[in-house]
């Protein structure tokens, strides 16, 4: 049974950290496990964890290296962890993994940004050293999320080649723990709230590795307000509940104990937020009162470090997020370390989470293929089977893991897939009615949609609550001094959205142009920082005109890295920050703009 929950510390539970040097080899020709590399790798470098390899190479061939590796620690265990279980916890493994303690394989998972932890204490030795050891593999394919395909160039190396736009950074690049704990535990909790009469009903649902009762608590800054005591299910309910809001992003606590005779075996706290999130009619309504989305696609991506999590990278992208006005953010295109959501719970902000099923078309040059006469037919493949299971067991991993967080507004189940062919309704009509049954809260979901997928030929927006649309009017078509054809084009496309009356809400959850932060031009070019203005101010037109607009999330919060092409200046430049965090002009536009905004 995989447990969601976050480390926490108390009188049950003991966690400590794994990160650090670790050592580290390549293995192209997967010689490995033959080799007896599970035991000892022969020739191993240090490699910090967390950390991504491709960021600190001077060399190609390592930037790109596609295929098996491995990591190796060594680690000690004192006797006096015996009454525990322990485990080892990865907050992810890009993209996917086999774990061997002393030798001995304890686990595997698949997908590269969600945790999972294996249970070790069968493996160990008490007092004395013990060695870890991970085999990790970045490949792509069409069976996984995301997609992509892999070329073998001339000598002989292999080559990811990602059906998406941001580099394939691999390895672990979230944290590690040790975790000691009860072997009568609690696996998750997911929580659930009904507001009426100024009173607000908490029900609950606890899940554990053994029949148990359990005492449920809500504690109001450490004063106890609630307090219930059943098996699995039960609920609390308070008055005049102080709700979480964007202005006030109010946390109760909440502590379970896990009961056996009378005695606590397991204990495990959170901090939650009393808010309920609903679609009606046109409109998103936070505890009944409609809200304009303000922000970010965002992606986790910096210098140096790639994609590994580093706590001041995003404190400092909350302070800039705060400082220009947004409220919300999606985690494009994959659920990022669970500190973002932690920060977004106490800084009120509003999180779309979605799930890696990018790539899920077959074009690695230009998603404008998605929808043109190269059609792939990417959902008539042999291997859908195979990739539905995978995206499936994602969707789960996530809504487990966050269900919780008050900042989890929605949940966004594909980026950009195939979605003009009957095949694709159907596979996805098959993936939203497995997610619709997770979440308690029955939050939004949604999906974007790709240029290209509009009113009169997209399938999928019949499936979402809210209609996610990505468009580059401006930029990919009509762009530079067609930037007039550009806003018609747009204006076209939303005419044909109103005339279907879906009585749903949109949000743009891309627009955007490259933009180098050195280039100026007078009158404006693409690529200058002058353009970028033009194209948002072209977008905030239109969209005064079409009521059922509720929120602009622009594309992208800062520069991030991509694989290498025509296409991209050193990486994407759609940023309105920089790739180290500083403003470019459109930034103070924004920001304007936003404080503005209800
Ligand atoms: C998109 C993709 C995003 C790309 C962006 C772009 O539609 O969803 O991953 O980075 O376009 O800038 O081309």
């Amino acid at each position: 049974m995989e447990s969601a929950l976050y480390p926490i510390q108390n009188k049950y539970r003991f966690n400590t950290l794994m990160n650090g040097t670790w050592k580290f080899e390549a293995d192209p020709n997967s010689v490995g496990l033959d080799g007896g590399w599970n035991k000892e790798l022969p020739d191993p470098e240090e490699m910090p964890v967390p950390g991504t390899f491709a960021e600190l190479t001077t060399k190609r061939d390592r930037k790109y290296y596609t295929g098996d590796f491995w990591y190796q620690k060594d680690f000690f265990i004192p006797s006096f962890l015996k009454e525990k279980d322990l485990y080892i916890r990865f907050g992810s493994v890009t993209h996917r993994a086999k774990v061997f303690i002393n030798g001995q394989e304890v686990g595997q998972h698949e997908g590269g940004f969600l945790p999972f932890q294996v249970k070790i204490s069968d493996y160990i030795q008490y007092d004395q050293a013990n060695r870890i050891t991970v085999l990790v593999n970045n490949e792509l394919s069409e069976k996984a999320i995301p997609c992509g395909t892999e070329e073998i160039l001339d000598n002989g190396q292999k080559l990811a080649q990602p059906y998406f736009d941001f580099f394939n950074y691999s390895g672990i690049m979230r944290n590690v723990w040790l975790l000691a704990l009860p072997q009568n535990q609690i696996i998750n909790f997911k929580l659930n709230y009904q507001l009426a009469n100024n009173k607000a009903a908490i029900t609950y649902n606890i899940e554990a590795n053994n029949n148990a009762e359990f005492k449920v608590t809500l504690f109001d800054n450490q004063k106890e307000v609630a307090r219930a005591i059943s098996k699995n299910t039960g609920s609390l309910t308070i008055k005049n509940p102080h709700l979480w809001s964007l202005n006030d992003p109010y946390l109760y606590k909440i502590k379970i104990e896990m009961l056996e005779d009378e005695k606590t075996v397991d204990e495990y706290s959170d901090q939650i937020g009393i808010r309920t999130i609903k679609i009606v009619n046109d409109k998103i309504l936070l505890n009944n009162h409609p809200i304009y989305l303000k922000g970010f696609g965002k992606h986790e991506d910096f210098n140096v470090l790639g994609k590994a999590v580093n706590e001041s990278i995003i404190k400092r992208d909350y302070e800039c997020m705060k400082w220009i006005g947004a409220n919300c953010f999606r985690t494009s295109h994959y659920p990022y370390a669970e500190e973002w959501y932690q920060y977004a719970d106490k800084y009120g902000f509003l999180i779309i989470d979605e799930v890696p099923a990018v790539g899920l078309n077959r074009s690695i040059t230009n998603f404008l293929n998605v929808t043109n006469s190269n059609q792939s037919h990417f959902f008539a493949s042999k291997t859908v089977p195979e990739l539905k299971k995978v995206h499936e067991q994602e969707i789960k991993e996530m809504i487990d893991r966050d269900q919780r967080h008050p900042s989890v507004i929605a949940w966004s189940l594909f980026n950009e897939p195939e979605s003009t062919t009957q095949e694709s309704y159907d596979y996805f009509k098959d993936i939203f009615a497995f997610a619709r049954k997770l979440d308690p809260q029955n939050r939004p979901y949604t999906g974007t949609l790709v240029m290209g997928s509009g009113p009169k030929v997209d399938k999928l927006h019949p499936l979402c609550d809210f209609i996610c649309l990505n468009r580059y009017y401006g930029w990919y078509v009509a762009g530079g001094p067609e930037i007039v054809n550009a806003k018609k084009m747009l204006e076209d496309e939303l005419d044909g959205w109103q005339n279907l009356k879906l009585n749903k809400p949109f949000i743009f959850t891309e627009f955007g142009a490259d933009t180098l932060s050195s280039s100026h031009r007078l009158p404006d070019e693409m690529w200058s920082q002058e353009y970028q203005n033009e194209y948002y101010q072209m977008y905030f037109d239109v969209f005064k005109k079409y009521p059922f607009i509720y929120g602009e999330l622009v594309w992208n919060f800062a520069d991030f890295k991509t694989s290498e092409g025509i296409m991209r200046v050193g990486g994407n430049d759609k940023g309105i920050f920089t790739r180290d965090r500083e403003p470019k002009d459109i930034a103070f536009t924004l920001k304007k703009r936003w404080q503005q905004l209800n």
